[in-house]
């Protein structure tokens, strides 16, 4: 059979793609087999994922994976949070909900207070977002779909049960729920017994590398793959893959990875759990082999396409490239937002969001599309400016170098702007990195990579990089700066 060769399915918050993956000694690529869309649908009651579309999605590109000659095993990351239900026949009671419902506004405030946010963050670690799991889960008490619920899993998970038919949760994509113990690396079922969640929902956990089962027979006659082709759990939290693919061979490096989110942080073998922390809204999530994501949630490109769907709705030319060619003509600094702003989580009108948000920080409001692109990306260069000094500063770790990796590696006016803003050196890619670290944590299963220094190093010598050097020049320096000191921190942003 093949060897060396590796499927990575990994679902996005727009798209899902499944990747072929070559490893061998000293090689790396990746091709693209199977590309689909994921289009969340608003049902009367929230806003859902089309999970069994996304499942067949994969399906489609593991048949795509067999016509190529087959794979020694099969991998599937997603965004974090969002999860299914299973009642105790195994099947999934109703469709997932998308994060960005609005179901949990107030809902997760009150269980905050409740249980106290000081002593959640000492148990999880978690920056304070009003999707995590746990809030979703509070939002559902007392349904008759949690009643009826037996097991939970996590998106991945449940494409991996549905491949498989084996039960597990992955613990990088387990620590962004809420209720996993930082400190213990376990689910944390004290919390959950607090909430009045049956701890028998939450499955035995699985760290990436291990083995997951293989494909059941049913998959393999749709697929063409062979039935128990082994499935193996990666770093399921696409977030947590990524950062497996960050091309740091030297100390001093931070990252962001920034598609629709970006998540600006630092890796640290340690959590940090202070309250200052936790004011400064950073999360701790877990990454392979016990590190830790040090890092913030920035609400990212998410702005940029939401403000391009309205405009396409409205039949206002949203091409990328010409947005992002009037944006870089634009006039600099005219207006920055912070883009953590809660009224920018839901889908929704978001030029006239951020045009509000302008008009009522006494701001000039922004007309073109142009200057509304120039805004949104000099206040996301802002923001990975002001979160990764805030993130060395609180882990006391100098920062030298910033790693920009994700599809906003292609975005040279964000790469650019945030050299600048940080002041630092940015090194840009891979683009691929979450499906990169997919099949990393797959081959260093099957024996063909070492630790995660040498996953680091074979991406840094296989991949297409770039470099951005920021400005020296002191007038440069003096306007982002000035720029800095006009986003006021907002409560969630100090
Ligand atoms: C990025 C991501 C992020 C989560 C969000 C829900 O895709 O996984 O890390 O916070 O989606």
């Amino acid at each position: 059979g093949p060897h060396g060769v590796f499927a990575a399915a990994d679902l996005g918050a727009t798209s899902g793609r499944v990747m072929l993956g070559r490893v061998g000694s000293g090689r790396l690529g990746l091709t693209e087999l199977h590309r689909f869309p994921n289009t969340p649908v608003p049902l009367p009651d929230g806003l859902r994922w089309d999970v069994l579309g996304l499942f067949g999605g994969i399906l489609e590109g593991l048949r795509a994976a067999a016509r190529s000659g087959g794979v020694d095993s099969v991998g599937v990351d997603s965004w974090a949070v969002d999860y299914g239900l299973l009642d105790a026949d195994g099947a999934l009671l109703g469709s997932p909900y998308h994060y960005r419902d609005r179901r949990t506004e107030g809902v997760a405030e009150a269980v905050r207070d409740r249980l106290g946010a000081a002593e959640l963050y000492r148990v999880t670690g978690l920056q304070h977002l009003p999707f995590n799991t746990v809030f979703q889960l509070a939002s559902a008490a007392g349904t008759a779909q949690l009643g009826a619920a037996r097991t939970l899993l996590m998106i991945p998970d449940l494409m991996v049960h549905w491949l498989t038919g084996t039960v597990g949760a992955e613990e990088t994509n387990a620590s962004t729920t809420g209720l996993f113990d930082t400190r213990s690396g376990a689910w944390s079922e004290e919390l959950a017994a607090r909430l009045g969640l049956d701890p028998g929902l939450l499955p035995a956990l699985r760290s990436p590398g291990d083995p997951a089962g293989g494909l059941l027979p049913r998959v393999a006659e749709f697929t063409g793959l062979p039935a128990g082709t082994p499935v193996t759990a990666v770093a399921s939290h696409d977030t947590a893959s990524a950062v497996v693919a960050v091309p740091a061979t030297a100390p001093g490096a931070a990252y962001v990875s920034c598609g629709t989110w970006s998540l600006a942080g630092l890796e640290l073998d340690a959590p940090v759990l202070t309250e200052e922390s936790r004011a400064a809204g950073f999360t701790n999530e877990r990454g392979i082999d016990g590190t830790v994501r040090y890092l913030r949630n920035i609400m990212g490109l998410w702005l940029l396409e939401e403000c391009r769907r309205t405009w396409t709705a409205r039949g206002v030319p949203a091409g990328l490239d010409g947005l992002l060619a009037d944006a870089a003509r634009a006039e600099p600094f005219a207006s920055v937002v912070d883009p953590d702003a809660p009224e920018f989580l839901a889908p929704g009108d978001m030029p006239e969001r951020i045009r509000a948000h302008c008009r009522r920080t006494g701001q000039p409001v922004p007309g073109s599309p142009g200057a509304v692109v120039r805004c949104v990306l000099e206040s996301l260069a802002l923001a990975h400016r002001r979160t990764l000094r805030r993130a060395g500063e609180l882990a006391g770790r100098e920062v030298r170098r910033i790693h920009l990796v994700g599809g906003g590696a292609r975005n040279e006016l964000l790469c650019r702007m945030t050299a600048d803003a940080a002041g630092l050196p940015v090194v840009a890619g891979p683009v691929e990195a979450t499906a990169l670290g997919n099949v990393l944590v797959q081959a260093r299963a099957a024996g063909l990579v070492g630790d995660l220094a040498s996953m680091r190093a074979l991406v840094a010598r296989t991949q297409p990089l770039r470099h951005y050097v920021p400005q020296n020049d002191p007038a440069a320096r003096a306007a982002w700066d000035a720029a800095a000191a006009r986003v006021e921190p907002s409560p969630r942003n100090p």
